[in-house]
């Protein structure tokens, strides 16, 4: 028996398929992120309500953002099928259907920010191909309809079956195709191309007991630094198109190019960064060493006007942060960074320059692919996260985590090494201590401090007894504040609350 509704469904989706493959070809000339599925998902993860980018991230982690795209594909399928099974009968309905798709991914692809009217092109494209791929296919689909004689039933089978593994092969070599062109395009090459100027003032040499044994190590690779942004597709910024211009409430606005960034004094410093939404116990935290000029020095050549109190980083994808303007002229280390860990920035961590702001979160401070900073108030201008529920400002929260043993672990008795991090960035740590059950806190042995600005791994020896038990973890800033207990969850401003295991000892 032939089901002529499923081929006509299955049609839809074929259709759909074409439509997405060769607007992924077209954004290969048009821009990566024009394509239809990448720009109504960055639309989708500009208004998603914050519980349920939290619940994104919490579920999915760093891979939220591939969990989207399946998940919009899958929708779209769905829709695929019923505009196929809706041609059958009502032709004009299921044009409809397929214009509408075509111009929600066109309008999606023209509002981003810095799209032309060319951004348009891939969903139209797409969409008119869709149109002629499911005339078609609905046709011999048709033609198995009940009342036919079966010789042209089963030759309208094969010519469906064939036709529709066409359609599927020409977008798979489209779709695969377009990225391939995309990443070719790519600004790799013009990374690996990039010589890092060297530092006019280096990092201190690292103490040789910088390390806890059991903590994560004290510099992050790059390669597990974790992750953190709105950008579907990773902005691609050749350093020879790529501009700051520092504007706004100054006197003196300023541009200037990679050339001229280049001539500005470098300084290399240890600087840890973490994310707001990382969870008590959480791991999206990093150490890397930046190089990087002080941004101190660009704004008092711009010359902010009193009262330009918030300082607007705005990224290539328009994604925007502000940071106090007193933070970046303060005597910290607020870096405009172009090296990570001895590299180019990696082009997911921000190349060719970003910010770096010791003792902020890096929603209010971190700006990667940074094309603009412009001064103004806080209560003029409110950046991407804050109308979204976080708050504008944001130092980081006094936290530490236990990294060894981990939670449910089983471990013989004896002695048993507990040991992770600690961090109060800009602060500084002084102390760590670890409960055992409900036990006296015991004071934990510091690795040696770098700077303020970093984390701090601690270790402790413990003489272990048989048994389930709880360890707890707390540490105290060198302003003398002890973390609180008292839980809250990420939203508005960073997680509080201690960390704590449950090993068992045999
Ligand atoms: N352009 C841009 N920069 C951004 C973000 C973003 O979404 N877009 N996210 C920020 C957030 S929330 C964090 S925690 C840090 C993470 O930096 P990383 O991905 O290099 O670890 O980047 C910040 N810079
Ligand atoms: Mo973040």
């Amino acid at each position: 028996m032939v089901n002529v509704r499923a081929r006509a469904g299955l049609s839809g989706v074929g259709a759909a398929a074409v439509a997405l493959g060769v607007a992924e070809l077209a954004a290969a000339l048009t821009g990566a992120r024009s394509a239809p599925l990448v720009a109504v998902g960055a639309v989708v993860v500009d208004h998603v309500p914050a519980p349920v980018k939290d619940f994104g991230i919490a579920v999915f982690g760093v891979h939220d953002k591939t969990a989207l795209l399946m998940g919009t594909c899958l929708l779209l399928a769905a829709y695929a099928y019923g505009v196929g099974v809706l041609a059958r009968r009502r032709w004009l309905l299921a044009a409809g259907g397929i214009a509408l798709f075509g111009l929600v991914g066109a309008a999606a692809a023209v509002t981003r920010p810095g799209a032309g009217p060319a951004a348009a092109l891939p969903s139209l494209l797409g969409a008119g191909l869709a149109a002629l791929v499911l005339r078609h296919l609905t046709a011999w689909a048709e033609r198995a309809g009940a009342g036919r004689p079966p010789y042209e039933i089963e030759e309208s089978r094969r010519r469906f079956v064939r036709d529709l593994g066409i359609v599927a092969a020409v977008s798979a070599v489209a779709g695969v195709g377009g990225r391939l062109l995309t990443s070719r395009r790519a600004v790799t090459v013009a990374r690996a191309a990039v010589a890092l100027p060297p530092a006019a003032e280096p990092a201190p040499a690292l103490p040789a007991a910088v390390n806890a044994p059991g903590a994560v190590p004290y510099v992050t690779p790059n390669r597990s630094f974790y992750r953190i942004d709105t950008a579907l597709v990773t902005p691609q910024v050749d350093p020879s198109a790529w501009r700051l211009r520092i504007h706004g409430m100054v006197r003196n606005p300023i541009t200037i190019t990679w050339a001229d960034l280049l001539k500005r004094p470098m300084v290399e410093r240890y600087v840890t960064l973490a994310c707001v939404s990382n969870d008590v116990g959480g791991d999206l935290v990093g150490n890397a060493l930046w190089l990087g000029t002080p941004i101190r020095a660009l704004l008092a050549e711009a010359d902010p006007l009193p009262g330009a109190d918030q300082a607007v980083q705005r990224s290539v994808d328009g994604w925007t942060c502000g940071t106090p303007t007193a933070v970046l002229r303060d005597d910290r280390d607020a870096l405009l960074a172009i090296g990570m860990n001895g590299e180019p920035l990696p082009v997911e961590h921000g190349f060719p320059a970003r910010m770096i702001v010791p003792g902020l979160y890096g929603y209010v401070s971190a700006c990667k692919w940074i094309t603009e900073i412009e001064l103004t108030r806080f209560a003029d201008f409110d950046a991407y996260w804050v109308p979204r529920g976080w708050s504008a400002l944001a130092p980081v929260k006094t936290q530490s985590r236990i990294d060894t043993p981990r939670d449910g672990a089983t471990k013989p008795a004896g002695t048993v090494t507990v040991a992770g991090v600690a961090w109060a960035t800009h602060r500084g740590i002084a102390q760590v201590e670890v409960q055992v059950d409900d036990g006296p806190w015991q004071t934990a042995q510091l690795a040696e401090a770098v700077s303020a600005d970093t984390w701090r791994q601690w270790s402790l020896t413990w003489a272990a007894s048989a048994g389930r038990h709880t360890l707890r973890v707390r540490a105290t800033d060198l302003d003398g504040v002890t973390q609180t207990p008292e839980k809250a969850a990420p939203a508005p401003d960073g997680a509080t609350g201690w960390h704590q295991v449950t090993v068992k000892i045999e």
